[in-house]
């Protein structure tokens, strides 16, 4: 098998920093070294001086090609896993999805015809139950021995991936039975719903009153029922996308009980804000649900403070990007909610600059620590989706997942160089300090040299275990 050395650099874990080099053999990691004091040879050697060398990132909340409000993700996984890739992030976890009157089994074995082939990375999947029925409850504990091991329900989109109390209440008790996990979008969609239409009826059509009708209680709300049912259970409950105080105060109430309770939440709620979404149809651009908070009312820094004592512990994407223009393929995307703000497909382009914006946004600003940074992007995720150790830390007997980046590097953010097949950066001009130089996912250089240097097919599927969060 071909060796490779990543030498002369600084190894950053979630616990430790050395000074190491890193030896891979094949797709494994064999080796950490005292600099100088083994010669070794090795086929590629990596020079990694002045850098530091991370865990690859794991982004475990990404939907590539999903079909959602009247169009498609514009990401295929060949393009948005490339795009991860640029960004440093070597796995993804996706959604698969069951829509009504499908089967489970069947929507996953399709999201992984969609991937099967095409990744750059190596990707694993979620499965969005949005039909809970008898059947379904059977073939969830089938998907988790086919590595699905976490089941995503909505507590938002009544008529389209909602799930009401009931059926909340049955996946959760199949869940705890089978050691799997339940991620909630928890914003209350029924009252939502009323409030959309009351704003429509008053004339309110522009994105600023997606953020203005969505409220912050609502989220706390949901994430409170969800955390009761969860506990009436015992099922492990993972909250996504949080982007409310109100809601981290559930989180941080339910932890306190004791309870199985975790939470993510993603750049666009740690660096935007509701006034992102003025400025007329331009702030279609940052359309998502939840939507981006007002920074007036502390969201913001209440997420930094979550995750500084992890009772946030992850900081996932929720990728899921619509072109402002028409889309090659897709044809109209953002443009479908031009005088109604309901219908602008939801959604934000992220996988590529996630680790970038908290390296330079968290670490550089003095917010997180490097370990901390290490944690919420690469270990914690992979320990919280059955994935960890061979994924999400640097150590013997790991995959060969490695992110070399240059601390002195700089990187503007823009659409003009990103790698996302969007239209658009949430960011555009944002100048980050780090740089990825080098990236290796499975033992194979694919970034290198500001080059792409790997292929579709590369990543392959992972078949997770259950959670190891709390073990
Ligand atoms: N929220 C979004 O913004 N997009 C995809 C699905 C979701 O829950
Ligand atoms: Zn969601
Ligand atoms: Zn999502």
């Amino acid at each position: 098998m071909a060796k490779t050395l990543i030498k002369g650099g600084t190894v950053v874990t979630a616990v430790e920093q050395m000074e190491a080099d890193v030896l891979i053999d094949g797709a494994e990691v064999v080796a950490l070294i005292r600099p100088g004091t083994i010669e070794i040879a090795a086929e590629t050697v990596v020079d990694a001086k002045g850098c530091l060398v991370l865990p690859g990132g794991i982004d475990v909340h990404t939907h590539m090609e999903l079909p959602f409000g009247g169009t498609f993700a514009a990401d295929t996984f060949e393009t948005g896993t490339r795009a991860a890739a640029w960004g440093g992030t070597t796995t993804i976890v996706d959604f698969a999805v069951q829509t009504k009157g499908q089967s489970a089994m069947e929507g996953w074995e399709a999201w992984m015809g969609k991937a099967r082939g095409n990744c750059a990375i190596d990707y694993g999947f979620h499965m969005i139950t949005g039909d809970i029925n008898d059947q379904t409850l059977k073939e969830m504990e089938l998907l988790v021995r086919e590595g699905v091991t976490s089941f995503k329900m909505f507590m938002a989109y009544p008529g389209v991936f909602y799930s009401d109390d009931g059926q909340i209440l049955r996946a959760m008790q199949k869940a705890a039975e089978d050691g799997a996990t339940i991620c909630m979008h928890a914003e209350n969609g029924i009252a939502i719903d009323v409030l959309v239409g009351q704003a429509l009826d008053r004339g309110e059509t522009d994105p600023i009153h997606h953020g203005l009708v969505r409220k912050s209680l609502l989220e706390g709300e949901a994430t409170h029922r969800a955390i009761r049912l969860a506990e009436l259970t015992g099922v492990q409950l993972y909250i996504v996308h949080l982007s409310a105080k109100e809601a981290l105060d559930e989180v941080i109430s339910a932890r306190d009980r004791g309870l199985n309770v975790y939470a993510e939440t993603c750049p666009q709620y740690l660096f935007l804000s509701l006034e992102n979404l003025g400025n007329g149809f331009d702030g279609a651009k940052y359309v998502c649900s939840p939507p981006l908070r007002d920074e007036a009312e502390g969201h913001q820094e209440r997420l930094w403070q979550g995750l500084r004592t992890n009772d946030l512990q992850v900081v996932s994407t929720d990728h899921c990007p619509f072109c402002m223009g028409d889309h090659p393929r897709f044809g109209t995307q953002k443009q479908l909610g031009q005088g109604d703000f309901s219908k602008i497909p939801n959604g934000m382009p992220g996988v590529e600059p996630r680790m970038s914006l908290l390296y330079s946004g968290g670490v550089v600003a003095g917010r997180i620590g490097l370990n901390r940074f290490v944690e919420i992007t690469a270990t914690t995720p992979a320990k919280m989706f059955g994935m960890y150790p061979k994924k999400g830390t640097i150590a013997v007997g790991s995959d060969a997942d490695i992110v070399v980046l240059d601390p002195n590097g700089t990187q503007r953010i823009s659409v003009e160089t990103h790698h996302m097949d969007v239209d658009y950066s949430a960011y555009e001009g944002w100048e980050m300090s780090g740089k990825v130089e080098t990236v290796i996912s499975k033992g194979k250089v694919i970034i290198s040299d500001d080059q792409y240097l790997g292929s579709p097919g590369d990543g392959e599927y992972i078949a997770r275990d259950t959670s190891r969060y709390n073990i």
